[in-house]
């Protein structure tokens, strides 16, 4: 049997989507424990077409809620053509049943429990409508499938080393897909970090961790980390500000080759901290603990989230000088996005506040699909796009990458100035939508961005 793994994608915003910087880790690790009896493919959307005529017999779809009417659209045309399609991922989990409208089959959770029997039952011609994959122990994970990768991402060795966090954001399904904390042993992972197969340097240098909180267990982070030293890459994660307090680790993290962590600091507002259930981030010690980073020389790339309830289209705003001012080498800027499984969303559905009209390809973090508490959305959507204007300007980008210059080393210099490099070049080129317009059709939403076919 011909297995075909789709990564769904569809463009967020009108420029700067040339460049392919860091794949999804989802395709070519549901590849990798594919049983070898069966032929994968892994077919990533965002950098290659999609071939509707393919000989799969089975076509296996992953993605984020925001692509989800891209991920229908692209059931319905493999369907018509006699094939049998499979969903699963964060949006699949939450809403199965909607799923289940479109593709033959769904995954609920982590596929390692129940990948095999599913590929099973779909070469004996007893596909099930679901399977419920209860997270296991992440012993035996196989390496992704690298080789799998199309060539046009630039970093291609992404790892995945742990599963879960501990801390429960307002926004964040985490806790719900990935319960608990769990740790792959340190032997595999390193596998993962020493296979060399790829064409360029720094593809072999860069190891780009896609966990959800790296650092949180000390001891095996720590296990981990002096495992990597004599490997000498250049790695990059997410994790909590608290590392910043632990300059044992700091040191540690810096020897192993650390160039780069994202933080999800999310706000400059006490009420909007509230707001996102985030207590452990203290506004007036944001400086302190970019500084102990960069004293390592470490990238300090941060999230910040526009639409919480303490939020003002002024403190919107504002944010593009507070993240300069506080050191961020790196801005991500999204707006609130009631995923379903946050307690965001059970919040906004109890307040009646969610948009009805809005179709989940506005559910892509860019995007306004909830009425906010102090402003209208089209004022949440005006004010996120001046801030990124405002944090991507010229002066900001390039006042960053100098910083950068002064405080990082290397390999973190050059992420950052290629990130402030990038974004910036994206900022100038083109100016995003900036109207907001409830009744929105799929349609102009893809007109709008330029893609969807
Ligand atoms: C790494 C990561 C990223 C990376 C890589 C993105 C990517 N395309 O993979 C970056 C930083 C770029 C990113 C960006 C964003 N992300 Co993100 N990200 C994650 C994170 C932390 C880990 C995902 C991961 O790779 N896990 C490891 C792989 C192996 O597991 P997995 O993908 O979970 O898949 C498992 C199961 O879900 C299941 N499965 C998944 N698909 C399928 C398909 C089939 C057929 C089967 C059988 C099983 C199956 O089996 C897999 C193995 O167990 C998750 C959190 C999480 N724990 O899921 C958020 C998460 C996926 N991201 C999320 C969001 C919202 C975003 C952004 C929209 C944020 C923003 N505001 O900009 C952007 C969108 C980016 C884009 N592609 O356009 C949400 C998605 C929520 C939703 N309902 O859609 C999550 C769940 C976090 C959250 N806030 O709740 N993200
Ligand atoms: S710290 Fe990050 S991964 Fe953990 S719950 Fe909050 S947003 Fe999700």
């Amino acid at each position: 049997m011909r297995v075909e793994i789709i990564v769904v994608y569809v463009k967020r915003y009108l420029f700067g989507h040339e460049a392919h910087f860091v794949p999804p880790i989802t395709g070519i690790h549901l590849a990798a424990i594919t049983p070898s009896s069966y032929q994968v493919r892994v077919i990533h959307e965002q950098v290659e077409p999609i071939n509707f005529d393919t000989s799969a017999d089975l076509i296996a779809l992953t993605f984020f809620s925001g692509f989800a009417p891209e991920a229908y659209r692209l059931a319905r045309e493999f369907k018509k053509r006699g094939k049998r399609v499979v969903a699963g991922g964060p949006h699949a989990t939450f809403a199965p049943d909607e799923v289940l409208e479109y593709c033959d089959c769904v995954v609920i959770g982590e596929a390692e429990a129940v990948w095999a029997e599913l590929l099973t039952d779909a070469a004996h011609g007893r596909l099930r409508q679901r399977y419920v994959g209860k997270p296991l122990p992440l012993d035996g994970i196989p390496t992704p499938r690298y080789d799998l990768l199309p060539r046009r991402f630039f970093i291609q060795r992404v790892v995945q080393a742990t599963r879960g966090c501990p801390f429960t954001c307002s926004f964040c399904t985490v806790p719900t897909l990935n319960p608990g904390f769990r740790t792959r042993p340190v032997s595999e992972v390193i596998k993962d970090v020493e296979y060399a197969q790829f064409r360029h340097w720094w593809q072999r240098k860069v190891v780009w961790f896609w966990d959800d909180n790296l650092t949180i267990k000390r001891h095996y982070i720590r296990t981990l980390l002096t495992a990597m030293v004599p490997l000498r890459k250049w790695w990059l994660t997410q994790a909590s500000m608290d590392i910043a307090d632990d300059g044992a680790l700091l040191e540690l993290m810096k020897r192993s080759g650390c160039i780069g962590i994202f933080f999800g600091i999310e706000s400059f507002g006490v009420e909007s901290l509230e707001d996102a259930h985030k207590p452990q981030n203290k506004v007036d010690k944001y400086r302190d603990k970019i500084r102990a980073l960069h004293d390592q020389g470490i990238c300090v790339m941060a999230g910040f989230i526009a639409g919480f309830d303490g939020d003002t289209p002024e403190t919107i705003v504002a944010m593009a000088k507070q993240l300069y001012d506080t050191g961020v080498d790196v801005p991500f800027l999204s707006i609130l996005t009631p995923y379903r499984g946050t307690a965001a969303y059970a919040k906004m559905a109890k307040e009646a506040r969610i948009l009805g009209g809005r179709g989940w390809e506005f559910y892509n973090g860019y995007n306004v699909s909830f009425r906010p508490k102090n402003m209208s959305p089209d004022q949440l959507l005006q004010a996120h796009r001046t801030l990124w204007r405002e944090a991507f300007s010229l002066k900001y980008s390039f006042l960053r990458i100098v910083r950068s210059f002064f405080r990082l080393r290397f390999g973190a210099f050059l992420m950052c100035a290629f990130m402030n490099g990038f974004y910036c070049l994206k900022r100038l080129r083109g100016n995003e939508p900036m109207s907001f317009n409830e009744s929105s059709t799929y349609a102009e939403f893809t007109n709008l961005t330029g893609t969807a076919n």
